[in-house]
């Protein structure tokens, strides 16, 4: 398996709608990832594997989603020394507090940096972050992006301004 910056995992199939945002990100910054469906409950013995391929070929960030009794992203963290991102999965029955409180209430010492529920997309964003500390060409897009979307808000705020909330409000 060829060497990427960032491996993003999920649960299920299920995960990919929301999924898809964190590789959308990647791809806009140009950073290498690659994506695997896989569960540590079905099948355990692959995501153990998966997990060690990880840690040899040195993955930088790993974004992993999971819903329900969601303990993907924690075995990862467990097995692989690299900063882990958890994305809660919106769930149905319980929409999605069971997979936030499953991901971010890990014991001291096994860290996994936790996202909103279906926050997938501010997982790429902060993957890409943690890329850049050490990537000049990465923590430039990065300040490009934040600067684009200063000048969104400025942008929508001149408009307010200019027409009133209540035109403003007929526009949108
Ligand atoms: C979790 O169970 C997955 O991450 C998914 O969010 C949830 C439901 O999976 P499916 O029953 O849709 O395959 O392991």
């Amino acid at each position: 398996m060829k060497n990427v910056d960032v491996a993003i995992i999920m649960g299920s199939d299920s995960d990919l709608p929301i999924m898809k945002d964190a590789a959308k990100f990647l791809e806009e910054m140009g950073i290498s990832y690659e994506m695997t469906i896989l569960s540590v409950h079905r099948c355990p013995d692959a995501a153990f594997e998966y997990a060690k391929s990880l840690k040899e070929r040195k993955v930088k960030v790993i974004i992993a989603g999971a819903g329900g009794a969601a303990h993907l992203p924690g075995v990862f963290a467990a097995q692989v020394p690299c900063p882990v991102i958890g994305v809660p999965i919106m769930s149905k029955t319980l929409n999605g507090v069971d997979s936030l409180y499953s991901i971010v209430q890990m014991p001291s010492g096994i860290p996994v940096a936790t996202v909103a529920i279906n926050g997938a997309k501010n997982a790429g964003i902060l993957a890409a972050t943690i890329i850049s500390t050490a990537n000049d060409e990465v923590y430039k897009k990065i300040c490009d992006y934040k600067a684009s979307m200063n000048e969104a808000v400025l942008k929508k705020n001149d408009k307010l301004q200019t027409l009133g909330y209540e035109e403003y409000i007929k526009q949108m």
